[in-house]
């Protein structure tokens, strides 16, 4: 049996067959992702109504791709007070948001209760809200940080009022290139065994990839591999989301940045090799508007969502800052040949009235 007949079948494919797929044609591959999106999604591309929140850009940690904590490039420090981020939460609650995304730096100065005192004023006034906060890297973080396990971290997010956990600070699970990137943060291991317990506590999250840097095709691949592991024990990533490396403002030097060829064929086997992994998120922000659209025929059937502000990925050259219109936003996936469905953040889809 060819590859091709042996992915339509619906076999797994092994490390050495996922890499291979990188030498078949361009649109071969984008067909063939295709076909499984279309099993999975038919024509429906996700979005949610959320609002992005990052309320401090002070950070312990010193990862070389990182334009948005404050360092010599970027000298303005900032932490919001709660009364700011429960203004912000206040207004697109009023413009009918569904979801703050809520992700800061590793700020040494504020304390766990500064975390968790936000989430559960969020969830007393807005208990509607669907909460999705602190990346893996930032439970690292405060549990190394202030003595305490990973275990009690992540109870106190379920007790004061997180719902799920965004996909943030997985970068490139291989030791080597993570040393290399962003040396310091949360372990591979680490990583895994957050969400692990996340898992098991009955709770979903999103997982992570950043790519397009000085990573090599078998490192996305390992990464991905690393990630079927965890999912065929737990079932509890609800999606996968490359995010491509933008290069502005940061120390990692990148000289050519990765084509849109290799963009799309990664996001095509992505989607073949995480067969157990439901949705696949086309990263507007990070991608382009443009490729994200076209990354709906190569496998991809979320385009996240309206985000309203963003100040990560924005940092580092990305158009994101301002997020994008909702009506545009459904007719740009409209004209794209594809039928724009609100979910929310369980993907769940929203019924409108
Ligand atoms: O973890 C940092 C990445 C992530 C750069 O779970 C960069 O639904 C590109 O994780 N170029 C934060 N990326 C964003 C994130 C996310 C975004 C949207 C949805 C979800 C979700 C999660 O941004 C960081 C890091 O990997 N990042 N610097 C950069 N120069």
């Amino acid at each position: 049996m060819s590859l091709k007949d042996k992915i339509l079948a619906g076999h797994r494919v092994s490390f050495d067959e996922a890499l291979s797929l990188y030498d078949m044609d361009i649109f071969e591959l984008g067909a063939l992702a295709d076909s499984l999106r279309k099993k999975l999604h038919g024509n429906k591309t996700y979005y949610n109504i959320n609002r992005h929140i990052n309320p401090t850009n002070v950070c312990a940690d010193v990862c070389k791709f990182c334009a948005y904590s404050a360092t010599r490039k970027n000298p303005n420090q900032y932490t919001m007070t709660h009364e700011q981020i429960m203004e912000i939460v206040k207004e697109a609650s009023l413009r009918g948001i569904k979801e703050v995304h809520i992700v800061s730096a590793h700020n040494p100065n504020t304390g766990v209760e500064w975390y968790m005192d936000i989430f559960k004023k969020i969830k007393e006034a807005y208990p509607h809200l669907h909460i999705k906060a602190l990346t893996a890297a930032e439970i690292d973080f405060l549990a190394r940080y202030y003595g305490k396990s990973y275990d009690e971290i992540l109870d106190m997010m379920i007790e004061y009022g997180v719902d799920s956990m965004p996909g943030g600070g997985a970068e490139i699970f291989d030791e080597e290139i993570r040393d290399y990137i962003c040396k310091g943060k949360v372990s591979s291991q680490g990583w895994l065994e957050i969400h692990r317990k996340w898992h098991e506590r009955g709770r979903k999250s999103n997982v992570t990839m950043l790519f397009g840097h000085v990573e090599s095709r078998a490192n996305r691949i390992d990464h991905m591999m690393r990630i079927r592991e965890l999912q065929d024990i737990t079932g509890g990533f609800n999606c996968f989301i490359p995010l491509v490396y933008q290069k502005e403002n940061n120390y990692l030097n990148i000289k050519d940045p990765i084509t849109a060829n290799e963009i799309l064929k990664t996001m095509a086997i992505s989607r073949i090799v995480l067969d157990n992994v439901p949705n696949l998120k086309a990263y507007w922000v990070t991608s382009t508007v443009g490729l994200a659209l076209v990354a709906q025929e190569f496998g991809a059937n979320d385009l996240d969502g309206t985000i309203e502000k963003e100040s990560i990925n924005s940092a580092a050259g990305a158009k994101s800052a301002n997020g994008i219109d909702l009506k545009e936003f459904k007719s740009l996936i409209q004209n794209s040949g594809f039928t724009p469905v609100e979910r929310d953040s369980l993907y769940n889809e929203v019924i409108s009235d």
